[in-house]
């Protein structure tokens, strides 16, 4: 496959500084020789840049650096629909507001080719703020109520190409939900399976629900990775840790099962803060989980098994 690699160093929409140096953390753990030694064709294309920022004075006074979010969002969407015409982007975080602009530039590509768009969202965070409801004003918190096209964002954020049907979002992996996302998530109808559904049933059959919708519709696939998906006793390098995430295995298990279907067509790594690592193991593994995303196994499987 060919990979295109894109490197935003965000950190503004995060609640602490760090996220700047993820790109490079990604690049150090070995992301690219990974990929290259599973047979996959790399282009890393650099640093993607925000467009000139603009004041823009909102009412909602907890908001922080509203002006340069919209500025990397409306450079982030023009970077990845570029980088999304003949090859498989993989967007390096940057805090997870860089995927307002990773999903809008991808769904005016998916809008072009005529497939319906659909998004595994992984993360402990549903991240289904609007402008008006998030309290703390880290703009890493909006992303998905953006890009599905929940009100309160015209005139701040650039207006959106394409909307994402918010019924063809699954977010996985859930353990912190603000009153006002809970609301917004159900009127909307997107899928959440939290961490107690996980509990109950495992992650493979919710998983694998989701990925025959995509196959029954011909979807194209984009995954967003959360570093705070991941059990911080294994990513300590994320600045919103929340208990009780997802296991090392469960996580290689969904990748694994990403893998298996051939589906994904773009990817988002996000929210990995090296300062806040311990000799880059959060960094690693991430690079690790990217690596059976793209077909890394520990033995060959004849057939498919969800
Ligand atoms: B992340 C939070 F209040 N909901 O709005 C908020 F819990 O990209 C967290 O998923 C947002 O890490 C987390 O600040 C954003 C909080
Ligand atoms: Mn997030
Ligand atoms: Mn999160
Ligand atoms: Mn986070």
């Amino acid at each position: 496959m060919n990979c295109n690699i894109l490197g935003a160093p965000v950190q503004d929409g995060a609640g602490r500084m760090g996220c700047e140096m993820g790109p490079s953390a990604l690049r150090t753990a070995g992301l690219v020789g990974a990929l290259r030694d599973l047979g996959h064709a790399v282009a890393d294309l650099g640093t993607v840049a925000p467009t000139p920022v603009r004041p823009i004075a909102h009412g909602n006074l907890a908001l922080k650096a509203l002006p340069e979010i919209s500025a990397w969002t409306a450079g982030i969407a023009d970077a990845a629909y570029a980088a999304s015409a003949d090859a498989m982007p993989i967007f390096l975080g940057g805090d997870h507001s860089i995927s307002a602009g990773t999903l809008s530039g991808l769904a005016r590509r998916a809008a072009q080719t005529g497939r319906p768009l659909f998004v595994l969202w992984l993360d402990a965070h549903p991240d289904f703020h609007t402008l008006d409801t998030t309290a703390s004003g880290n703009l890493h918190g909006v992303p998905l109520a953006y890009a599905s096209g929940q009100p309160g964002f015209h005139g701040y954020f650039p207006d959106l190409p394409e909307r994402i049907d918010p019924a063809r979002i699954c977010t996985l992996g859930i353990r912190s939900v603000d009153p006002a996302e809970r609301q917004a998530l159900r009127a909307a109808g997107v899928t959440v399976h939290d961490m107690r559904a996980i509990d109950e049933h495992g992650i493979a059959p919710l998983l694998g629900a989701f990925l025959d919708r995509v196959t029954l519709e011909n979807g194209l696939l984009h995954v967003s990775l959360d570093v705070d998906f991941l059990d911080p006793s294994i990513a300590p390098a994320v600045g919103t840790t929340v208990p009780g995430g997802a296991t090392f295995r469960e996580a290689h298990l969904v990748m694994e099962m990403l893998s298996d279907s051939g589906l994904v067509s773009s990817l988002d790594l996000v929210e990995l803060n090296p300062f806040l690592d311990e000799r880059g193991r959060t960094a690693t593994l991430m690079v690790d989980l990217t690596a059976s995303l793209m077909g890394r196994r520990i033995m060959d499987r004849p057939t498919r098994s969800f």
